[in-house]
């Protein structure tokens, strides 16, 4: 098929086997694969090199995700430099009751920035792998995805032309906020959206974690966690209308109110320090079904957002990133399509899974902020039997480390 009679644009198209649109943890993880295996791809990303090495977001990661990237030799740096973690501790009623997920199970999470982990996948990708990438893109348009042979184009940063792009597969690894997802084929694709009608203010904070562990306090004045991220940086979160502005959130009212929702008797006072990041989520989740169009496989966020209260975002992102990446090095290598067929049902089954557990988690952190004094009443009853039911701590441990052994 003469692609350029059929392309819109007029420039001569390259080939190439993958094009990753994103350079998220989703997106180089598949590259990295990709370029292990030998396979040709090219990455599209609209920000920088030093942009998405240095914005944060995530830090929690299970330890299966690391064992995966192990695996496939992404995980040397994060091995030496991430900090495993085996506890946390909820805040409720005035005390302290720690969760230690650790002694009950003998797993772990470990704690690595993202910014740590994206710096290493894109070294690894383009400085080891040899992978091509192109940074400061704009105008990433997509085109016959359902032949067999589609097309990617975009505007070069350096010439301001598009350029075009064939290729055999494309890998929809733009986040919640890319194109790619809006470019399946419009009936064959379903989007689930929940929206809690909760918001979070989204802090960091250049000073040493408060606590050793991941602190969740239920406060009736609304949820506040705290999230160790390295010795100089921690993660504050303080519950707020859906939409509020974070310059309604000054120094002083944000340390008073985390104060407020977390201190508790026989606990350490919080270490306070400049807030180097604030911005308001307005929680909401979605789930894209199935993750395929034609040749268009989304993975990550582009594929389904579920909101930051349990940290599973990036764990989600790496388990599709995984699946993605191997099943087209065995489609591109030896044939084999079985992984690609079967990509979405396996990535949705731990998708959904966690979607249902941010749900559950929702109602903890929340609930006795609800005003409705039967939801604060529930709520305790179900913070409670996590440190007074070994059942309800196992089942709890399980879901919190997605160690579930049904993916
Ligand atoms: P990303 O990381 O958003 O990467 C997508 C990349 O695509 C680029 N892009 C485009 N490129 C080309 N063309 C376009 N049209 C493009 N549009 C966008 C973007 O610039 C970006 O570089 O998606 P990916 O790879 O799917 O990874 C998902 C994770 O980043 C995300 O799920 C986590 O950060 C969520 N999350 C957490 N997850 C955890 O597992 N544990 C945590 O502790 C955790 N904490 C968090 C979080 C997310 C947060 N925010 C900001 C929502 C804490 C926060 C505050």
């Amino acid at each position: 098929m003469n692609q350029r009679a059929d392309h819109p644009d007029s420039r001569a198209p390259r080939h190439r086997s993958v094009v990753i649109v994103g350079a998220g943890p989703a997106g180089l993880t598949v590259g990295n694969i990709l370029r292990a295996a030998g396979v040709d791809c090219l990455v599209l990303e609209t920000e920088t090199r030093g942009f998405i090495e240095r914005r944060p977001r995530a830090g929690v990661i299970e330890e299966w995700a690391v064992r995966g990237l192990e695996r496939r030799g992404l995980a040397r740096d994060l091995l030496e430099r991430a900090e495993p973690h085996t506890a946390c501790e909820f805040r409720f009623d005035g005390e302290r009751h720690r969760f230690s997920y650790g002694e009950l199970t003998g797993g772990h999470h470990w704690v690595y920035p993202q910014p740590l982990l994206v710096t290493d996948l894109v070294r690894e990708y383009v400085d080891v792998r040899g992978g091509t990438a192109r940074f400061g893109v704009r105008g990433v348009r997509l085109y016959g995805l359902d032949g067999d042979r589609p097309s990617v184009s975009y505007v070069c940063p350096d010439t301001g032309q598009r350029e075009v792009v064939t290729c055999d597969y494309v890998a929809g690894c733009d986040g919640a906020r890319g194109v790619t997802r809006a470019c399946v084929t419009p009936g064959r694709v379903r989007v689930a959206r929940h929206d809690y009608g909760i918001g979070w203010l989204a802090l960091l904070a250049e000073a040493p974690p408060s606590a050793d562990c991941v602190l969740f306090g239920c406060h009736p004045d609304g949820f506040a966690g705290q999230m160790p991220r390295s010795p100089e940086v921690t993660r504050y979160y303080l519950q707020c209308p859906p939409g509020d502005d974070p310059a309604n959130w000054p120094h002083e009212r944000v340390w008073a109110e985390l104060r407020r929702r977390l201190e508790v008797a026989g606990a350490a006072p919080l270490t306070e320090g400049p807030l180097i990041e604030k911005r308001v989520l307005d929680m909401h989740d979605y789930v894209t079904e199935p993750m395929v169009s034609g040749r268009l496989f989304l993975a990550g966020d582009a594929a389904h957002l579920v909101a930051p209260i349990a940290a599973k975002g990036l764990n989600l992102a790496l388990h599709d990133a995984f699946l993605l990446g191997d099943a087209l090095v065995a489609r591109l290598t030896g044939g084999d399509g079985g992984g690609l067929a079967g990509y979405s049902a396996a990535c949705l089954r731990r998708v959904w899974d966690y979607q249902e557990f941010s749900q559950w988690l929702s109602e903890l952190y929340h609930g006795t902020a609800a005003g409705d004094p039967f939801r604060a009443g529930t709520t305790l009853a179900r913070l409670r039997r996590l440190f007074t039911s070994p059942t309800a701590a196992a089942a709890f441990a399980e879901q919190y480390l997605g160690t579930a052994a049904r993916y």
